[in-house]
């Protein structure tokens, strides 16, 4: 069957994928702020057993709060594991859309109703803070090299023309990620973002850009590491050693 032009599908119901790590005194008022901006969406704490007790916060908030559910896993294996089980828990359900949100108050919830407007003409939504109107706020100067750096170096590799290729604060329909091979994906930090953008361009999904502003964290600390960093310039130059390999390939006749 033909698909519905994309104007004519519906974006709820919303479900926002949050995942915690630490985050007990970030929990709370992220999802004070989400329902008061968007009361019908459903919010997903996905926590890796907390040594905060952010996991058993989560559960209080979900006793008082029908919106709010939370999936427990046991160990701290990742953010891109943490929403690729998310994934699969909205998937499962009938969420027309499934958000990344990060849970530390980078992203703001008052910023989601742009993102899902702009997911009426789009299958992928990118919060962005590199196109015009976006910004950080806050940020330490080695943090903002760091990202344009890694957002640069992607482009690069990868010729992808989205301007935040790294960026967290998302909207997808749910047709992009029944689509994509899920179980392939074994990148854990930031890598994860790059590692999506690239399959749902890659697949031929519509993606979108809009500006947000992203404000550092004030309490709690980082999950950023050196590994982190180094998964990413792994992975990305090897996904680019690829494309171009595959491109030499095409051009010569030889794949
Ligand atoms: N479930 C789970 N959540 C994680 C894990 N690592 C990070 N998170 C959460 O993912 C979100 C983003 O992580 P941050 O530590 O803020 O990382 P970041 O935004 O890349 O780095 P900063 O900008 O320095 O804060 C936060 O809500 C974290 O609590 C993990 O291994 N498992
Ligand atoms: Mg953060």
């Amino acid at each position: 069957m033909a698909q519905a032009p994309r104007r004519a599908r519906g974006i709820e119901p919303v479900l926002v994928v949050i995942p915690t790590y630490n985050e007990r005194d970030n929990l709370p008022p992220i999802l004070r702020r989400l329902h008061a901006v968007l009361p019908g969406a459903h919010a997903l704490v996905v926590d890796d057993g907390s040594p905060d007790g952010t996991g058993e916060i989560a559960d209080k908030l979900a006793a008082d709060d029908d919106r709010v559910q939370v999936l427990h896993r046991t160990e701290k294996a990742g953010l891109g594991a943490a929403y690729v089980a998310g994934f699969r828990w909205g998937l499962a359900r009938e969420y027309a859309t499934i958000v990344e949100m990060d849970a530390d108050g980078s992203h703001a919830p008052e910023d989601l109703p742009r993102l899902l407007d702009a997911l009426g003409d789009a299958d992928l939504v990118i919060g962005s803070r590199y196109v015009t109107g976006g910004s950080v706020v806050n940020w330490p100067k080695h943090r903002e090299i760091l990202s344009r750096g890694a957002n640069l170096y992607s482009r690069i590799a990868l010729g992808v023309g989205v301007k935040d290729i790294t960026a967290g604060f998302r909207a997808y329909r749910r047709e992009v990620l029944e689509e994509l091979a899920l179980d392939e994906i074994a990148s854990h930090g930031y890598c994860f973002q790059i590692d999506l953008t690239l399959r749902t361009a890659d697949a031929g999904f519509e993606i979108v850009e809009v500006p947000i502003t992203f404000t550092e964290r004030e309490i709690g600390e980082s999950k950023m590491s050196g590994s982190i960093i180094r998964e990413a310039f792994l992975r990305v130059g090897l996904w680019g050693a690829r494309r171009r390999w595959a491109q030499v390939s095409r051009s010569t006749g030889r794949g």
